[in-house]
């Protein structure tokens, strides 16, 4: 038992792995002891692109070529551009059915939802050159067939590209990896990592610099807009997170993936009174509605729907025994959920056709049906509420936490309504208050003990003074921890601390899932375009740090980032370990051309180092690079200081030496 301490920093987490031992169940923490690495495959030097191989590369055997001579810096780079190849496709597959979402119910194909942010569908029509005169369906309708355009096999620009800083853009063109469509970059990559196509590793990686940019300025960019369009733009809310928030006496369902649609649906079902009045008669208080994994995220942006936890927390929540019905979509689902659920009482439900898993109930979400099969689902897991067993030793913890902070709430909170700016951001750092922003993002992975890496690279930038925006599970790591309420500014730094009271905010900002990552590219261009940090992403002192990566989504997100100038640093291990070429592409050649670069660093102490060292780097070259001994004061000073500077304009002024001598 005593290895379960090292397992999580979570104590639920860590309780909840002594209940599985007892029951008998293995988890992903157990199995990551016997299911040990391959050395070859985990440092990309192993290629299984066609049945000759697959051809394991090790230089130290003197195996340094594949049976067709692929060298180990076309291996890597092949492996490399694959998997972010796949996780661009990812969300593509989110981005795509929320544009098709919109435009069926533009056309009144789909009854039931509607669009809930008609600023942000007019403010898009503008910026894709619509007039705004025309009524909102047809309006949403010529969105929605721009925004499917961004999939097709187009050939010039992928619209989202213009947001982008314009020193950024000739960057991009210069370097001929400006994106075209999303699935053009997806298929062509695909195409040109085959056995026998592209050999040349620089060729290959730019590419999937291509195919990560059309990831970051496309379909996460797309997703995230199609949602706040769909579901609304996110504004501060407060709510809970961690296993606390599944209650005892009341219907648990816990929803996962990434879709927004099968949660939605659920979240209004939740509320049904037929329902509530069904799970009351079961003896149930409430229909309990939390999220897991990236959806937690986009229903607590948007609700504050409470999250039960993050990706390593799937199939402990089941351990609880608490938990109903577990409603599942698409991404980061584990397929054994179903075994896990097997020994206790809840249901496991797939929705989407693109993710079944065999054993596990399916029950098809489409846009027509959404509404209706929430409520068979809800009625089920109302059901199963009268089958717990023993669940009197499980109580849990949770924390509160601040969520919903948009770019364009950002924006307001930092300009005001009418002068809406990231200016008093940009004045912080260029004074020498924030050394400057660091976005902490991506997974859990159960190599290394979870949370923790999250936990500590936040709490030590903070106490830095950095600023951070946090996307995914990592952002639920710090909810979970406590770290996203305004109380936390006691852990920050003093500078930190002070600017947090001001503006009333946490240290760190929980900007939403995954593809919300596109939320922080938008703020990272915003600050370029609000002056005094350089005019280009790559000039300004901010840093991406993934600490606990484990998905190819994850790699996807951090080669845009690189790509977009972000000098971007990720936990755990490197995917291409073997091939010292692609490290030194990824952290020279890349910062030459494109001014960001990427980096894997499995030290946590050396990671907030290397942040530290980029920021104070980057301020340098902006000539900023010394603090100034300036004083950062809170709202009561600055009230003080109000008063005395109004009392001093009532004194009269003294006369000038001219005047004395008249
Ligand atoms: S869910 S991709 S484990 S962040 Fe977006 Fe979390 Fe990573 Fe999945």
């Amino acid at each position: 038992m005593k290895d379960i301490q090292n397992k999580s920093v979570d104590l639920s987490i860590t309780k909840l792995l002594r209940k599985a031992r007892e029951d008998g169940v293995t988890t992903s923490f157990d199995r990551v002891e016997t299911m040990l690495p391959c050395p070859i495959g985990r440092s990309g030097a192993c290629c299984s692109t066609c049945f000759m191989g697959p051809c394991r590369l090790s230089e130290k055997e003197g195996k340094e070529k594949g049976i067709c001579g692929a060298t180990l810096p076309t291996v890597a780079s092949r492996n490399l551009a694959r998997s972010i190849a796949a996780g661009t496709a990812a969300h593509a597959a989110i981005a795509r059915d929320l544009a098709f979402l919109l435009k069926a119910i533009a056309t009144g194909e789909v009854r039931g939802f509607e669009i809930r942010d008609v600023q942000k569908l007019k403010m898009l029509a503008r910026e894709f050159g619509f007039d705004g005169k025309e009524s909102i369906n047809v309006l949403a309708e010529k969105v929605a067939d721009v925004f499917l355009e961004q999939f097709s096999s187009k050939r010039d620009e992928l619209i989202f590209v213009r947001r982008a800083p314009e020193k950024r853009q000739k960057l991009w063109r210069e370097a001929g990896i400006t994106p075209r469509s999303v699935d053009y970059e997806v298929s062509e990559t695909i195409s040109r990592t085959g056995i026998g196509t592209d050999q040349d590793y620089r060729n290959i990686l730019f590419q999937a610099m291509r195919t990560a940019l059309a990831d970051g300025w496309g379909s996460s960019m797309i997703s995230t807009e199609l949602s706040d369009v769909l579901f609304g733009t996110p504004k501060p809310v407060v709510s809970e997170a961690n296993m606390g928030v599944l209650k005892k006496d009341s219907v648990n369902v816990v929803v996962h993936g990434h879709y927004p649609l099968v949660a939605e649906a659920l979240r209004r079902m939740s509320k049904d009174l037929e329902l509530l009045k069904y799970a009351s008669s079961k003896g149930a208080n409430s229909i309990n509605l939390v999220g897991l994994c990236c959806t937690a995220s986009e229903v607590l942006m948007r609700y504050g729907i409470p999250a039960v936890g993050n990706f390593l927390q799937q199939e402990m929540v089941i351990v609880s025994g608490l938990v109903d019905a577990m409603v599942v979509d698409m991404q980061c689902i584990f397929e054994a959920l179903v075994d896990i659920a097997s020994h206790y009482h809840t249901t496991i439900i797939t929705t989407s056709p693109q993710a079944k898993i065999s054993d596990a109930l399916h029950i098809e979400f489409t846009p027509e049906n959404a509404i209706e099969k929430a409520r068979e689902v809800i009625k089920l897991a109302i059901k199963n509420f009268t089958r717990r067993v023993n669940t009197e030793d499980n109580s849990f913890t949770k924390s509160q936490l601040v969520s919903g902070f948009s770019y364009e709430y950002i924006l307001r909170m930092l300009g005001g309504n009418y002068l809406a700016s990231l200016r008093p951001l940009n004045e912080a750092i260029i004074d020498g208050r924030l050394p400057g922003v660091a976005a902490v993002v991506g997974c859990n992975n159960p190599r290394v003990s979870h949370d923790k890496g999250h936990n500590y690279i936040v709490r030590e930038l903070i106490r830095n003074n950095v600023l951070v925006f946090q996307t995914g599970c990592s952002a639920l790591a710090s909810a979970k921890s406590g770290l996203m309420v305004p109380e936390a500014k006691e852990e920050a730094g003093p500078i930190l601390k002070v600017v947090c009271k001001s503006v009333g905010i946490p240290p760190v900002l929980h900007v939403g899932s995954c593809v919300d990552n596109s939320r922080i590219l938008m703020l990272l261009s915003r600050m370029v375009t609000d002056g005094g940090l350089g005019d280009d992403i790559s000039d300004l002192p901010v840093a991406g740090v993934c600490p606990e990566w484990m998905s190819e989504k994850s790699l996807s997100i951090g080669a845009f980032f690189a790509a977009s100038g972000v000098y971007t640093i990720f936990g755990v291990g490197s995917p291409v370990d073997a091939s010292p070429e692609i490290s030194h592409f990824l952290e020279n050649e890349l910062e030459e051309k494109l001014g960001g670069k990427l980096e894997f660093e499995p030290s946590q102490d050396a990671i907030v180092e290397k942040v530290i060292e980029c920021l104070r780097s980057k301020r340098e070259a902006l000539g900023i690079g010394h603090e100034k001994d300036r004083e950062v004061h809170d709202v009561e000073k600055r009230r003080e200081l109000l008063w005395w500077r109004n009392q001093l304009r009532l004194w009269p002024k003294p006369q000038s030496r001219v005047h004395r001598r008249l």
